[in-house]
């Protein structure tokens, strides 16, 4: 039993056993996002019931992850392989899956456009079809399912533009200025959604008694310098000189400490709240590098200037991309302002020596 009086003073510690969340001015998502609005109109309650049918993708899909070690037919691979030429897993599908049915039927959406789909899920002609478009990476950092280590969802939410007739959703390929919000679900010791729809980034965490989202953290702020570098330092001799002399610059000063996950949403989500920089740069064999612009760079950049930080490919904001296709691929450096201004300034050195090379050779 949760004992109501006397109240408790939330700038201290939770006396043990006590259940301040419940005692407390519980925030849901839905709520929080119409106060936000400042509005009940039609626009607003639409965001909000977009927002309440992830939050509930989100619960299905960590319901299924905290069990998976238990399950039969959960962890390892399809046998597959997707648009991106990856081996599928298991929870790739069922995620996927979880984030249609879910929408499916709320005439929120037309289209659902996802890193497991080659093309767009329209929304069936029997079903209520929607303004919106919904972009997602169902399971980002997929590789972690099976060791039992954090995951994520990664969403964004554009407008559709125009009819979209033939069915290609080049409506789509537009500025990231265009979402309208984004987030991801971090799968993690708690589960957490991460949103933005433009006015500042917040966080809530899921109160698996409650089987609610509540908020947790208001207007995160990304510190304008931070410790961690986050990179997979084994592509160390495939990327450009550029990016070698950065992690150079780092591995012979003080105050830098590497962290990588293998999962972009958990990196992340430590250099959102505590500053510093992730970078997943182009490769001699992948020059656009691994990650999405549309439902990857582009959701996580949202986030980032919301928070204060900023997102570029090396050479342009994120936000600024557009895509050629649906899975076009970016680099991304991500992060607190100095740190990915501090990278841009070696790939913009980078840039400038193999100019005065080329002049030379004239
Ligand atoms: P994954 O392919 O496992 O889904 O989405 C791409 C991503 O994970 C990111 O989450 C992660 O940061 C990165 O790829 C890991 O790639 P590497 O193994 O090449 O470092």
């Amino acid at each position: 039993m949760i004992d109501a009086d006397p109240p408790i003073d939330l700038q201290n510690e939770t006396p043990p056993g006590r259940d301040y969340a419940i005692n407390r001015d519980c925030i849901t998502l839905s709520r929080h996002v119409l106060e936000q609005l400042q509005s009940f109109s039609p626009d607003a309650q639409d965001l909000s019931a977009l927002m309440n049918r992830i939050a509930l993708a989100g619960k299905l899909i960590a319901r299924r992850l905290s069990r998976a070690g238990l399950m039969e037919g959960v962890l390892g691979f399809t046998g597959d392989v997707n648009v991106q030429g990856e081996s599928v897993k298991k929870m790739d599908v069922f995620a996927n899956e979880v984030f249609i049915s879910v929408f499916k039927q709320s005439g929120l959406v037309c289209r659902l456009a996802s890193e497991e789909m080659d093309d767009p899920y329209y929304i069936p002609e029997n079903c209520p079809v929607g303004r919106y478009t919904l972009l997602y990476d169902p399971i980002d950092g997929s590789s972690n399912v099976d060791i039992n280590i954090n995951v994520g969802s990664i969403f964004a939410i554009r407008q559709q533009e125009g009819e979209d007739t033939d069915g290609t959703a080049q409506d789509l390929l537009q500025n990231g200025r265009k979402q309208i919000a984004a987030g991801y679900i971090l799968y993690g010791p708690s589960t957490m959604l991460v949103y933005s729809i433009g006015k500042g980034v917040h966080a809530f965490t899921l109160d698996p008694s409650l089987g609610e989202f509540i908020l947790s953290n208001e207007n995160i702020q990304t510190p304008e310098h931070g410790p961690v570098y986050s990179v997979n330092e084994g592509n160390f001799w495939q990327w450009d000189e550029s990016i070698r002399n950065y992690i150079r610059y780092v591995h012979r000063h003080e105050g830098y400490t590497a962290r990588y996950g293998g999962a972009m949403v958990g990196d992340f989500h430590r250099i959102l709240f505590q500053g510093g920089v992730f970078l997943y740069p182009g490769t001699v064999k992948n020059p656009e590098g691994k990650l999405r612009l549309l439902y990857e760079s582009a959701p996580m950049a949202f986030l980032i200037e919301q928070a204060g930080g900023s997102a570029t490919t090396g050479t342009q904001d994120i936000l600024d991309a557009i895509p050629e296709k649906l899975h076009a691929r970016t680099p991304l450096i991500i992060g607190s302002k100095e740190d990915v201004a501090l990278v841009k300034s070696f790939i913009q050195e980078g840039a400038r020596d193999q100019e005065e090379a080329l002049m030379a050779k004239r």
